[in-house]
């Protein structure tokens, strides 16, 4: 990692992965010096502790962070994104320890955050086209896709894939306030946690939305044993709903009192009551470098 990079921690949600997980692929990401991973292992009733700590005590950049009992994978990485953070990095990100996407990608990723000081975020994206190798189950492609649609309606921006566990953000005030409260749902967790960023609270503005880009992935491949079952995923629809009526919500208080100071966009998406300009990230968060964090 040079010097003026900020540093970079990936989390990676662990429940019982002693099978999956790949300790020489993730040896050979950190033994590149340009990400530090935090496992969480949450509650994993296998082996994955041993496997993780095992992995921890021969590489300096692996940590390990445990949690008690099984929490599930949106509190396991709220609560990994607040350790790394905690620990002074100023990129953090999270990853699915089934490398689905491959580690080349989760590298060119945070390359991308690391040296473009304007962005908060950078989305992994599995656009299938000519020249990429993005295989996926045909069912668990079309559930994602319909639920993808929706989640950009509901955030009011236009956003091919708000589902792909590789995602990572540039520590600043919005970021931590995101983070601060548990996530509502735990399946639209990454969705939620877009609409935190984009609005931001009472803590910490936010963020504008052409501040987030997404990065295309050259490959990502379906790895057998997922734990996430697809009735849940549909029924995750449904947890869409109160963020899309808190845009709806906001739409109307815009448009009462005549503002046009909201972000609005990864790509705008026309919307009544909503101006298209999105205002330039705040300068005081986006563009600043790593050690912001609390
Ligand atoms: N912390 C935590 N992580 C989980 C849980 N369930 C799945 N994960 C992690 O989430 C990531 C993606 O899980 P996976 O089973 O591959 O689901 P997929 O999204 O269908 O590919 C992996 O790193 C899993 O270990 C859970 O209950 N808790
Ligand atoms: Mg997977």
């Amino acid at each position: 990692m040079t010097p003026e990079q900020e540093s970079a921690v990936i989390v990676v949600p662990c429940f019982n992965e002693a099978r999956r997980i790949d300790e020489r692929a993730f040896g050979a990401i950190v033994a590149t010096e340009q990400v530090r991973l935090l496992f969480v292992d949450d509650g994993s009733t296998d082996d994955t502790a041993e496997i993780l700590h095992r992995m921890a005590r021969s590489s300096a950049g692996i940590e390990v962070f445990s949690l008690a009992s099984n929490t599930g994978k949106a509190e396991a990485v709220r609560r990994g994104l607040l350790v790394a953070i905690r620990g002074g990095a100023g990129v953090v990100g999270y990853y699915d320890a089934d490398l689905a996407t491959p580690p080349e990608e989760l590298l060119r990723l945070t390359r991308e955050l690391q040296s473009r000081p304007e962005l908060s975020g950078v989305l992994a994206s599995r656009v299938a086209r000519l020249g990429s190798s993005i295989e996926r189950n045909a069912l668990r492609h079309y559930v994602g896709r319909a639920y993808a649609t929706i989640a950009s309606t509901a955030l009011g921006i236009t956003v091919y894939d708000t589902q792909c566990g590789a995602k990572v953000f540039r520590v600043n005030d919005t970021l931590v306030a995101a983070l601060a409260e548990p996530f509502r749902s735990s399946w639209a967790f990454d969705v939620e946690l877009l609409d935190r960023l984009l609005h931001g609270d009472g803590r910490a503005p936010g963020l504008a939305v052409t501040s987030f880009v997404e990065l295309p992935l050259a490959a990502w491949h379906d790895v057998t044993g997922s734990k996430m079952r697809l009735g849940p995923a549909v029924a995750a629809l449904f947890d869409l709903v109160p963020i899309a009526r808190r845009r709806s919500r906001r739409s109307r208080a815009d448009a009462e009192s005549g503002s046009n100071s909201r972000a609005v966009a990864l790509t705008p998406r026309r919307s009544p009551g909503r101006r298209s300009s999105a205002p330039p990230p705040s300068e005081k968060h986006a563009g600043s470098t790593g050690g912001n964090g609390p």
